[in-house]
């Protein structure tokens, strides 16, 4: 694989990675204590519980795709709420954006500037997406939920196509918490076939892993307690990915979370100094794939959290845990991005924190910490490559901020 496609696929592995965390403070509310959990949950690991259940069919969702007028023309980027980034066409990161109940395309010309492709209206806020083929060509999936506007919306996964954003409607539910907590394209149960590994919020803070297949068959499995962050990655060399669960809380109110790699062979626990907040794979450095963690999230994290870098590697079985570098004075990174910013084909890691996007890059064997540019107070920003090399996008009225990312 080139390492350009790499980059593409990695981000868009990543673009799953990135949406909403109501636990996670935002520009809207300022850095205090966030939302506490009530009391003790059971959280259990293990083989997924319950019966497979459908509970919709694959059907065609009313199109609303539109093409808007001055489709084709270059304009300045739409407003967006959210940002994603996914290679729609010709392997080029193309701009996502959520816009109140809208998701819009968008192939990038220029900083600040793209041509629209398709923007489509969905039965809520556009949370999460992935991009990935489950057989029948790749399509962008998308979890819709509950917003800011939308507090009724259902829960719903859609695969749109990636030249019109037309809907097809995969699984729908209406519960407690309408909310995704993963969607990635990967071959979840090992069979050698891709399926979409979903996780949802069944209740306000138990997380289930439900994998849907491309007909909308869903098998739910047995939730754990804010499991927060899923990614499914060959990490032992045997066939097929791993779960990794991050967590940024434990079982009960005050007790930190916790990393878990799910093999074929069982559950190994790994190491971590507090919560861990999100995940990347990827290859920086040149090095053997591997996983990459964010650490440090606390619960006060206005005063104790401490954005972390560590790569975690299975050696024979056993968690190998490095710390990469981590920030000064941000207590988190919301999302690590594989990067090449300097065109010499091996790739860094932008990692995207409270106040900036730092740059972790492999130095004569050694991790060195840069800063790249300074953020604004959001959870959710993307990182994509375009025709001036990587941008920055950050979710903005009128106009979706776009920044030039250049090593320094
Ligand atoms: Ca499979
Ligand atoms: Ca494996
Ligand atoms: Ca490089």
């Amino acid at each position: 694989m080139k390492p350009i496609l790499a980059a593409a696929v990695a981000l868009a592995a990543l673009a799953c990675t990135r949406g909403a965390d109501p636990e996670a403070p935002t520009a809207e509310a300022p850095a205090t204590e966030p939302a506490k959990a009530p009391g003790a949950a059971e959280a259990t690991g293990g083989a997924a519980g319950g019966p497979t259940t459908k509970s919709a069919t694959a059907r065609p969702a009313t199109p609303k795709a539109t093409p808007p007028a001055g489709q084709g023309t270059d304009a300045p980027l739409p407003p967006s709420d959210r940002v994603f980034v996914a290679p729609l066409a010709d392997g080029v990161d193309h701009l996502i954006g959520a816009d109140a109940d809208h998701l819009w395309a968008v192939r990038p010309t220029a900083p600040g500037r793209g041509v629209l492709l398709w923007r489509v209206q969905g039965p809520g806020v556009a949370h999460r997406v992935a991009w990935g083929d489950l057989g029948d060509g790749p399509k962008l999936f998308v979890a819709w939920g509950v917003g800011r506007g939308f507090l009724q919306a259902p829960l719903v996964i859609d695969a749109l196509d990636p030249k019109t954003g037309a809907r097809t409607e995969l699984w729908r539910e209406a519960g407690e918490r309408n909310e995704a907590a993963h969607l990635q394209v990967a071959d979840v149960d090992r069979d050698g076939a891709p399926e979409l590994a979903f996780a949802r919020y069944a209740s306000k803070y138990m997380v289930e892993p439900r994998p849907i297949e491309k007909d909308g068959t869903a098998t739910p499995g047995a939730p754990i307690r804010m499991a927060s962050s899923w990614l499914y990655a060959d990490l032992d060399g045997e066939p097929g990915p791993e779960a990794v669960i991050g967590r940024v809380y434990g079982d009960a109110r005050g007790l930190p979370g916790d990393l878990r790699i799910r093999t074929a062979a069982g559950e190994i626990p790994v190491p971590t100094d507090r919560g861990v907040k999100t995940l990347m794979y990827g290859a920086p450095g040149g090095e053997p794939p591997a996983l990459f963690v964010v650490d440090g999230w606390e619960a006060d994290y206005g005063k104790k959290a401490t954005a972390r870098v560590k790569r975690v590697r299975l050696v024979d079985g056993a968690p190998q845990v490095e710390t990469i570098g981590q920030s000064p004075d941000e207590f988190t990174f919301f999302a690590l991005t594989e990067v090449d910013l300097d065109g010499d084909g091996v790739t860094e890691i932008a990692a995207q924190g409270n106040k900036r996007v730092t740059h972790f890059a492999r130095v004569d064997g050694q991790w060195i910490t840069r800063p790249l540019a300074d953020l604004e107070p959001v959870i959710n920003t993307a990182i994509g490559e375009g025709p001036d090399g990587y941008t920055l996008y950050v979710p903005a009225r009128p106009v979706t901020r776009a920044t030039p990312l250049r090593a320094r």
